[in-house]
């Protein structure tokens, strides 16, 4: 199993978009481990939009992140960074599938209604960006054994050797983080 971080963007907010957009994810079969609504800090998308920070839109990218609070979320499920990133699709709104969150609800390459973590190795780092270790809850979901099939289950457990892996590189990274500080 691998986990993703979801944000609803202001415009998803501000649109009254909070339910549809969780209830897609629900839908889908993903599993909704951590949720909260927070307003960003501008340190927190510093180091989130960096890979952006020489775009003339930056700056309003920052405004627009900042402008009111946004809803945060950890999605578990099997290939979650690609399974979130095909329901969210592509960046500019207007070229997005219909059926995608924003091929169905937006018309912008910017106000997008949602992020999604781009990669698994991106995705671990940006659920220690915006959760602490307690808001991530773990639990056994009912309707997990009309998800997955048999093999694609066994994965699922916590002793799964995948699951297990991940939860061993945060441990490392975590404390590789404590010995810089
Ligand atoms: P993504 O959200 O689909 O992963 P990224 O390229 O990582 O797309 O860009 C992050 C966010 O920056 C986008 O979701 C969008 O809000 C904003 N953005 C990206 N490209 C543009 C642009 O050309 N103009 C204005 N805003 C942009
Ligand atoms: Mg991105």
């Amino acid at each position: 199993m691998r986990r993703t971080l979801v944000i609803i963007k202001p415009d998803g907010v501000n649109r009254c978009l909070i339910g549809e957009v969780i209830q897609r994810f629900e839908r889908k079969g993903l599993k909704i481990i951590g949720l909260k609504l927070e307003r960003l800090k501008v340190y927190q998308l510093k180091d989130h939009y960096s890979h952006l920070s020489s775009k003339p839109f930056y700056q309003e990218l920052m405004n627009y992140m900042t402008s009111i609070p946004c809803i945060l979320l950890v999605l578990e499920g099997k290939d979650a960074v690609q399974v979130v990133r095909t329901l969210v699709g592509s960046t500019n709104s207007r070229e997005a599938d219909v059926g995608t969150i924003r091929g169905d609800f937006a018309m912008s390459v910017q106000t997008n209604i949602v992020h999604a973590s781009e990669t698994n190795e991106i995705a671990e780092k940006e659920i220690q960006r915006f959760f602490k270790e307690e808001e991530i809850i773990e639990y056994d979901q009912l309707n997990f054994n009309w998800i997955y099939c048999g093999s694609e289950k066994e994965q699922y457990h916590p002793s799964d050797v995948e699951w297990k892996s991940d939860q061993e590189q945060y441990a490392k990274a975590k404390e590789e983080k404590r010995k810089i500080e």
